[in-house]
């Protein structure tokens, strides 16, 4: 494994810290207070390429690799994992499907618009009923012949509101099981699509996450993406590649809370002496370091891995368990470093300590992972 990044992927990392600390950082307090949508931040990472880094230059991308992407991930997150959200939403699970399985006509009507940020995407999976448990879809898109009719709820979706464009899962064929199961394009403004009222979350605020209810909604058959039956398969494929980006905005997370610790303990005074060198702060700090480090192989391999068309299902699940654990644990002792501080916003860590837990929940549970880890090495 070299890790030595190339002079490209250098400057992108750096122009990713630049938009973080210039754009991000004034007003992510903000936004997170108010649970506001970072709608001009979101234009500005469009006109940066950011919102389609993976995808072919002739659809509007960026036609960058997974890694730059990762390296992207990770410097928004250490400063808003609610833009850093939007964007692996947007980048993985939306434009990486869509150029993956979709038609030469829905790549040029829907891809060229999610590339520059014109339109935002939402992945639209899990249900009331349906999260972990992904083949279990209440949500039925009935085959009337040249269309479909889509029925039912979906929970939790990113991007809910603010989204343009919906890959929306739903089942076609009960007597088939997953086998039945498709993967629409949903418009905004489609007759009977509503949009449910904005979850009020314990982290990740600035995103919008909604539930949707589809009431008889008529979608077109060349809006499906593959095959007839493709649909889960499609979920499952996207979401190992999602949660590479995921486990990169974790890594991002633990990151920024211990860059905040680490400056934090050089300045702040206590018992006679800066609190880096007290041994109980010492630690810590070298604990953090080391499981970040180990976090950032992880993540860095799997993004390899995808880069190389290897199999990334597993190295990807282990990736997000890891990073998502390091946020968490990571994200808790900046706060206890910070003190008292570090209970108040102005010191951002108790935002990222809240922003880490939803790494450990969506695109698949820390108890999924390890299901897919589990089952991987098994087969094996
Ligand atoms: N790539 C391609 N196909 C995959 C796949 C992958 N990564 N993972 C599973 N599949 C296929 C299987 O091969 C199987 O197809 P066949 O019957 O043709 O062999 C099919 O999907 C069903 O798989 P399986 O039998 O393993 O289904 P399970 O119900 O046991 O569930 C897990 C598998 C738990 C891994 C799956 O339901 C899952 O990932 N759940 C979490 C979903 C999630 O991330 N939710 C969050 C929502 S997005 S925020």
């Amino acid at each position: 494994m070299d890790f030595k990044l190339t002079e490209e992927q250098l400057m992108i990392q750096q122009a990713a810290r630049d938009f973080a600390q210039n754009e991000l950082l004034p007003e992510v307090i903000e936004r997170d207070d108010a649970q506001r949508f970072p709608e001009e931040e979101v234009k500005k990472m469009g006109e940066l390429g950011f919102l389609g880094m993976m995808v072919d230059s002739k659809y509007g991308g960026s036609g960058l690799d997974t890694l730059s992407y990762v390296l992207v991930m990770e410097e928004l997150s250490k400063v808003d994992a609610s833009c850093s959200v939007i964007v692996s939403v947007n980048n993985s699970l939306v434009c990486w499907g869509l150029e993956t399985f979709g038609t030469e006509e829905q790549k040029q009507k829907y891809l060229t618009r999610l590339t520059t940020g014109e339109s935002i995407g939402a992945f639209c999976l899990s249900e009331p009923e349906a999260g972990s448990d992904a083949t279990s879809q209440k949500t039925t898109a009935i085959d009337k012949g040249d269309h479909y009719v889509l029925n039912g709820t979906k929970n939790w979706i990113t991007n809910g509101s603010s989204a343009d464009i919906y890959l929306v899962i739903a089942q076609t064929d009960i007597e088939k099981g997953h086998k039945g199961i498709n993967a629409l394009i949903v418009e905004k403004g489609a007759e009977g699509f509503e949009i449910g009222p904005k979850e009020n979350k314990l982290g990740i605020r600035g995103s919008d996450t909604h539930s949707l209810i589809f009431n008889d909604v008529k979608v077109p058959k060349k809006n499906r993406i593959g095959e007839d039956g493709f649909g889960f398969k499609f979920a499952m494929k996207t979401l190992s590649g999602g949660r590479i980006g995921i486990a990169a905005q974790a890594l991002g997370i633990a990151a920024g809370a211990y860059e905040l610790a680490l400056k934090y303990s050089k300045q702040r005074k206590a018992f006679g002496t800066e609190i880096a060198n007290h041994q109980a702060i010492a630690f810590k700090l070298a604990d953090m370091h080391t499981s970040i480090e180990a976090a950032r192989m992880l993540v860095y391999k799997a993004a390899m891995d995808k880069d190389n068309h290897e199999n990334y299902d597993l190295s990807g699940a282990m990736a997000k368990l890891y990073a998502s654990k390091v946020a968490m644990d990571v994200a808790v002792e900046a706060v206890q470093i910070h003190g008292g501080n570090g209970f108040v916003k102005d010191y951002h860590v108790e935002r990222l300590m809240r922003d880490a837990k939803i790494t450990q929940i969506y695109e698949g549970t820390s108890e999924i992972q390890k299901i897919v880890i589990s089952r991987s090495i098994l087969r094996d």
